[in-house]
């Protein structure tokens, strides 16, 4: 083990004693009222105390190609993006898509579009057009900032899409002839902004917009607005124990809550240096990053984890990682043997949080300098009061080890304000004045708690949660299938898989070949990570006598569980 220094958060205790947001108000000198803008935050004001020469990114893609931008940087960036978007009539609160891969453009733009004062929309350059089509259709998105690598897939759709008025090509080269609304952008070809003012949002303005998948229905936007800041910037502070000198790495990718809230607005609002990795993952090329660029803290994810211990010890031992001093994780349930390897391994365990998109900011989480009970989420955030409901009246409760929701106490900084034009959905999430996060934990005598599950089916691989009714639906525009149900399955690294049974259409036979062909559709349709790994051919789904496919069943089969009650089972 290494030794520590005194955290960031002090004592746990102490901080919970007589806590309040106001102090974190007051660190960032945001008074109650005033104008509060998350780009001038992250970029602004840093310069403005004297850190504009500091490394804000530190930026590595393919072929170990480097870029490196100081605060100064990020705010001139910024600001000419912004202005760029105004140029073009871009207002505020308008909803602008950012649509590219993990380059320097992602970072800068979502900074440049929340300058200018419209609601960024990020989404993951993975995804195929129909998941995007579904996403900037619902968001009534007018610009999308992308590039020559994706631009494609807006062209297949931007006939369905009056709204989206500029299709802004970040890295045109003059080479590439531009269509119908496509403009080119280069920020290196820019006349840089010096001075820009940040549109006056208020703390109740919409910034950030994420879609989340749900069991039913289309995707969900996740409104949060400007005042999230103070919940992300503390959290930052406490949970990450981002200190002046540290070297940060978030691997995760913008399009998903964790790559803003703790890619972007957490580490930057607060002055810290982060770096940023543009390839896929392997453990070695990992490895080389954090020595390469001495990283001190890491955020990262379970199935990350897991990859890294398949890969094994010796791979650890040929790089110098002795700079690593913080490793927390997100996204899924934490094994307990992760955190006991990452111990070994390290001299680190790794420290788990617990959160949502919806929540914006870490709600339960194993505090640096607070005991680690392996397996556990630890306690909830100074400020948030988080409880366990009971499954059926919804009221709190305290006994140890009975399973129940996980509910938090509405009113902190980065709650979600709505869901996109889904009033219903968002009412949906409050029972007696508790947000429910739909979610199942145990809690001990000593307070921890204890992730058991999700309350409905959807699927989290790799830390991406995918709804079983977007494949489901997306399955039924192959000519070949005429019904299916999607669950997950277990996997070693994924923790899920997707897993799709499938009734075929008369005429078509079953065969490797179909089989293939479907998970290619999907894969392109929707994502890679939406793409079911297994697909079953079955000559009939289980359904209950209302018609209703159950699910449950096949779910309970595949993880080699009890299957239940089956009394409404149509075909019993
Ligand atoms: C930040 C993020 C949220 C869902 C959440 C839960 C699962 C996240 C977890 C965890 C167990 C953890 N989840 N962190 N489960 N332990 N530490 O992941 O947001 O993509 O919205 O997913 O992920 O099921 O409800 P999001």
């Amino acid at each position: 083990m290494k030794t520590q220094a005194r955290p960031n958060i002090g004592s746990y205790e102490e901080r919970l004693k007589g806590f309040s947001w106001s102090a974190a108000e007051s660190e960032l000198g945001y008074t109650p009222g005033a104008d509060i803008n998350i780009a001038w935050y992250c970029t602004d004001r840093i310069c403005q105390q004297g850190k504009g020469g500091k490394t804000a990114l530190l930026w590595e893609g393919l072929g170990g190609v480097e870029k490196r931008y100081t605060f100064d940087d990020l705010r001139l960036a910024s600001n000419t993006i912004a202005s760029f978007l105004q140029g073009l009539g871009i207002a505020p609160e308008e909803r602008v898509c950012l649509f590219m891969d993990r380059i320097p453009e992602l970072y800068l733009g979502f900074l440049g579009a929340l300058k200018a004062g419209a609601v960024v929309q990020p989404l993951f350059s993975a995804f195929g057009d129909e998941s995007l089509l579904v996403r900037l259709e619902n968001a009534q998105t007018k610009a999308i900032l992308t590039t020559r690598k994706h631009v494609g897939k807006v062209r297949k759709i931007r006939e369905k899409l009056p709204c989206l008025k500029h299709i802004i090509v970040v890295d045109d080269d003059g080479r590439k002839a531009l269509q119908e609304r496509e403009v080119a952008f280069s920020l290196a070809r820019s006349k840089p902004v010096e001075d820009f003012k940040a549109a006056a949002t208020k703390a109740e303005s919409p910034s950030v917009l994420h879609y989340t998948s749900g069991t039913t229905g289309m995707p969900k936007g996740v409104r949060h607005v400007h005042y999230s800041l103070v919940s992300q910037y503390l959290t930052a502070k406490w949970v990450l124990d981002l200190r002046e000198d540290d070297v940060y790495w978030c691997t995760a990718d913008p399009g998903w809550v964790t790559g803003t809230s703790y890619g972007i607005i957490g580490p930057w609002s607060q002055g810290i240096t982060q770096c940023v990795l543009d390839v896929g993952f392997t453990a070695e090329a990992w490895y080389r990053f954090i020595q390469k660029r001495r990283v001190t803290v890491w955020y990262s994810a379970p199935t990350a984890i897991r990859a890294l211990m398949k890969a094994g010890e010796e791979i650890v031992k040929k790089h110098d990682l002795s700079s690593l001093r913080h490793l927390v994780s997100v996204g899924e349930p934490l094994n307990a043997e992760a955190v006991v390897w990452s111990e070994r391994v390290f001299g680190l365990p790794f420290h788990d949080s617990y959160w949502q998109t919806e929540t914006g900011s870490i709600m339960i989480t194993n505090f640096p300098g607070v005991k680690i009970k392996p397996g556990s989420m630890c306690k909830p955030f100074p400020g948030i009061t988080a409880a366990l409901l009971d499954m059926a009246t919804f009221e709190p409760f305290h006994e140890s080890g009975k399973v129940g929701l996980i509910a938090i106490k509405p009113g902190w900084p980065a709650m979600l304000r709505g869901y996109w034009n889904n009033q219903e959905a968002f009412e949906k999430k409050f029972k007696n004045g508790w947000y429910l996060t739909g979610d199942r934990a145990t809690l001990d005598q000593d307070g921890y708690f204890w992730f058991v599950g999700r309350d409905d089916d959807v699927i989290n691989t790799a830390g991406h949660l995918v709804s079983p009714f977007e494949v489901e639906s997306a399955l039924l525009e192959h000519p070949a299938v005429a019904e299916s149900a999607v669950v997950s399955k277990p996997d070693e690294i994924n923790m899920e898989v997707v897993k799709a049974f499938v009734t075929l259409k008369a005429g078509f036979a079953e065969s490797d070949d179909l089989k293939l062909e479907i998970m290619n559709f999907i894969r392109k349709k929707l994502s890679p990570l939406a793409m079911p790994t297994e697909i079953e051919f079955i000559a009939q789904l289980p359904k209950t006598r209302s018609g209703k496919i159950m699910r449950r069943m096949l779910k309970a089969k595949e993880w080699g569980q009890e299957i239940g009650d089956t009394s409404t089972l149509e075909n019993d």
